[in-house]
């Protein structure tokens, strides 16, 4: 299925402290923009490091969905909490994570999140509002809407952000934890990342219905259709839910429409995908789409932007660095931290 996305916006010069149409200034955007730098510069050097047998596990990537990982976290309250999945480690990133913990973390070093007990993007970090990711499709739903749950029952003012590929979305978890939430008008926002290939499944495979938030109508609950590879669309449409799930109004879906640009992880080389499929996929890529932006909008000249890329590179290089440096954690340790006392 093919699907038509907006062409890049070219946006009138921002003054240093103007904040535009969706309250953003430039120095937002060149957050926005490190960030989405950074997922990509990070996932790059990690398919590299694996390839040279440096780390063990597995190891995904998010190219294609960087917009949406930096976008849509970037639309929360300290207070919210984020239940991430595989391919957006960027709101990582923005919620606290550093690179070195992640590396530390795809290492399985001992002084990674999860110690050693767990490898790639695999964690989380309460005091950082970061649920671990559950590898189980379609689990995270019910669990953040668990968390929506007790939000409202606690009277407290958190909104929960999760994530599901549209291939989750065929599991039944996902529309128990819809269904709850949007009976409970639960402070939920599910963003579902459509990068249209399931692994090697693609969507017509999938679902019957032409869009996925088709499905919000049944449920109830609103559902919004957006370009997942434009970082402004992903802001306001995440704002815009995470604004009605504050007021009380429930759950939002969210389709961000996206591509794929690499296999599945990093030992799949995709391929079966659609040759078009990635010939318009590199042109919708999200960094370039966030680049070209934060030019038109004056927030950066070139030689700026070429210094946010050269800063960010030496960031994960350091990141490797300490993380070679990091022992194992030690065997007798193993059970220690994995089971609650
Ligand atoms: C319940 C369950 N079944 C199968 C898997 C194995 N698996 C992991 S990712 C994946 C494909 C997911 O596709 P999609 O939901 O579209 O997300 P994408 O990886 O494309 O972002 C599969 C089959 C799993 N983790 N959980």
């Amino acid at each position: 299925m093919s699907v038509t996305l907006a062409a890049p916006v070219s946006e009138p010069d921002l003054g240093e402290n103007d904040l535009d149409d969706l309250g953003l200034s430039r120095s937002d955007y060149r957050t926005l923009y490190r960030v989405i730098r950074l997922q990509r510069e990070f996932e790059e050097r990690i398919y590299r490091l694996f390839k040279q047998g440096r780390m063990t596990g597995a190891a995904y990537a998010g190219a294609g969905h960087e917009a949406i990982a930096a976008g849509s976290a970037y639309a929360l309250a300290p207070q919210d909490v984020l239940v991430p999945m595989h391919r957006v480690i960027g709101a990582h990133f923005l919620r606290g994570h550093t690179p070195v913990d992640m590396m530390l973390q795809y290492y399985g070093r001992a002084d990674a999140p999860t110690k050693g007990r767990d490898g790639n993007m695999h964690c989380g970090n309460w005091s950082k509002k970061i649920v671990g990711m559950i590898s189980h499709l379609g689990s995270n739903i019910p669990t953040a809407a668990g968390i929506a749950l007790a939000s409202n029952l606690q009277g407290l003012d958190v909104v929960a952000l999760t994530y599901i590929g549209e291939g989750g979305t065929s599991i039944g978890d996902f529309h128990e934890g819809v269904n709850f939430a949007a009976v409970r008008r639960l402070p939920l926002v599910v963003i579902i990342e459509n990068n249209r290939y399931a692994y090697s499944t693609p969507t017509d495979l999938e679902y019957a219905c032409e869009n996925l938030i088709d499905r919000a109508e049944g449920y109830g609950i609103p559902g919004e259709l957006i370009d997942g590879t434009d970082i402004r669309e992903v802001y306001r449409a995440t704002q815009t839910a995470v604004a009605r799930a504050r007021a009380g109004k429930g759950p939002t879906l969210i389709e961000a429409k996206c591509y794929r640009l690499l296999g599945h992880a990093q030992h799949d080389n995709a391929w079966y995908v659609d040759k078009g499929y990635l010939e318009e996929g590199r042109r919708h890529d999200p960094v370039a789409k966030c680049a070209r932006l934060l030019l038109d909008l004056g927030a950066v000249t070139p030689e700026e932007l070429s210094d946010i890329d050269a800063g960010v590179a030496k960031e994960v290089d350091e990141a490797v660095e300490i993380a070679e440096k990091n022992p194992l954690p030690r065997p007798e340790e193993a059970l220690e931290g994995v089971y609650a006392p």
